[in-house]
């Protein structure tokens, strides 16, 4: 149980939420069925006008959002279980971000980092350089997106190497762009019919505990082995330390340790795709930080800086300086508004404690969870506010993906917001944003329960 208010700017929940600007009604209502009528006229102007390619989890079309709820143009309120793909881990339009953006906004939107610089950049960079694992000297530079991030890494590992070949694990993600789509594992959707592929990337077997039984040692030596005679020594081995799309699988214990330490060994870079664990998603500031990883590079987008679009790569002094002046950049990255979100999100971070929160969340969807155990439920996984429930065929663990989709629909329905994920499609995956209050997360269970 926790209270709180910021600034005095707005509501503040007694029951383990955040406070809020929105004013937003924290509580799940259905007024239309799903997707209501304005949603279905939106629904028909977009298949018009936006290309069949875009995805999209739930039709119906927000118009605000705030503390755990979305709400929609039929005046439908959600619960939110995605936070936008693990974006707005301090919230929607969290109090301190918003007051951030105007402020920038009405300063300056943009003059170009490489143009005429601005401290805000700067800022971050000081800030990630001190927020990430090991006390090492390090350097950052900041991007758009995750995808392009994940490329300049690859890039500085190259650079400081002198070596091409590139190690990206079994059911990896790490993006759509050329050279992401390489190290993504998955073909349909991410891949199919959108090669050739950048060459010199090289897929070793991941730890799965739930489908290999290996421990984290063996996991390890398995994916060495292969490194070992079919790559021999890269510039780097990418991994995420939670997988995020392939399917919120954690890694036993002692795998990630026994990687990050050949890599030092052999003098590989060692690259965290931290994408999707970073910033206090996992009930650490950086998922690394659970088995006691120091990446090299640590790749950070999502959550940093509160919806706004930013991404960076930070990592040791030596290896991020490889890269010769003027060969890493581009024309927005480190735009001065992301920035100034980046900031206040740090800030709210701290200040509201949101890593202690997230494992608060862990706590309570693990025990929910645990309660619904059946033959169908396979596993129960993930760390902090970031957790998954793998779907099987009763009695087996062949993947059902069926039941996946079957589940979340009528999770839609009923007004919760929940993706799947997964090489096979069978896990339903819960990324709440940590303003969530624990009575909104406690109803989007039951409805849950009430679906499976
Ligand atoms: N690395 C670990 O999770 C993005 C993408 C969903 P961008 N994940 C969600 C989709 O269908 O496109 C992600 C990630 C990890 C890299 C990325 C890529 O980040 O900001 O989407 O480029």
């Amino acid at each position: 149980m926790r209270k709180q208010a910021v600034d005095g700017m707005a509501t503040s929940f007694e029951d383990g939420g955040m406070t809020l600007t929105t004013g937003l009604p924290q509580a799940r209502h259905l007024a239309t069925e799903i997707p209501g009528p304005r949603s279905r006229e939106l629904l028909s102007r977009k298949e018009s006008a936006v290309a069949r390619g875009v995805g999209m989890t739930m039709p119906v079309f927000a118009v605000r959002a705030g503390g755990g709820v979305v709400e929609d143009v039929d005046g439908n309120v959600l619960i939110d279980l995605g936070s936008g793909i693990a974006v707005t881990t301090v919230g929607v339009s969290a109090p301190r971000v918003v007051t951030a953006v105007r402020e920038q906004a009405e300063a300056f939107t943009h003059t170009c980092f490489m143009v005429t610089p601005y401290e805000g950049y700067v800022a971050v960079a000081e800030q990630l350089n001190r927020l990430t694992p090991g006390t090492h000297e390090k350097r950052s530079v900041l991007f758009n997106s995750g995808a392009e991030a994940v490329e300049n890494a690859v890039k500085i590992a190259r650079a400081y190497t002198g070596r091409q070949a590139v190690v990206a694990f079994d059911h990896a993600y790490h993006g759509r762009t050329n050279l992401t789509m390489a190290l993504t594992a998955k073909n349909m959707p991410y891949k199919q019919g959108f090669g050739p592929f950048a060459p010199e990337i090289h897929r070793a077997p991941l730890s799965y505990p739930f489908r290999d039984g290996l421990d984290g040692p063996a996991a390890a030596r398995r994916a060495l082995d292969t490194i070992d005679k079919q790559v021999g020594k890269p510039a780097a081995v990418v991994i995420e330390p939670i997988q995020g799309e392939g399917g919120f699988i954690v890694p036993a214990p002692g795998f990630l340790p026994a990687i990050a330490q050949w890599c030092r060994d052999n003098d590989v870079v060692f690259v965290a795709d931290e994408v999707q664990t970073g910033f206090a998603r996992t009930g650490a500031l950086f998922a690394s930080e659970h088995e006691g990883i120091v990446p090299d590079l640590l790749v950070s987008a999502k959550g940093i800086a509160g919806g706004l679009p930013l991404s960076a790569v930070t990592g040791r002094a030596e290896i991020m300086d490889a890269a010769h002046a003027g060969g890493l950049g581009g024309t927005y990255g480190g735009n001065p508004i992301a920035c100034a979100a980046a900031l206040a999100t740090i800030e709210t971070i701290e200040a509201e404690h949101l890593v202690e929160r997230a494992r608060e969340i862990e706590r309570l969807m693990k025990d929910r969870l645990s309660r619904l155990r059946d033959d169908r439920i396979g596993d129960i996984r993930g760390r902090g506010a970031m957790i998954a429930v793998e779907l099987v065929r009763p009695g087996t663990t062949e993947p059902d993906p069926e039941l996946a989709r079957a589940v979340a629909a009528a999770a839609h329905a009923r007004g919760v917001i929940v993706l799947t994920c997964g090489t096979y499609g069978n896990v339903l995956r819960f990324l709440p944003p940590l303003s969530i209050s624990d009575a909104l997360l406690d109803d989007a269970l039951d409805v849950l329960s009430e679906c499976l």
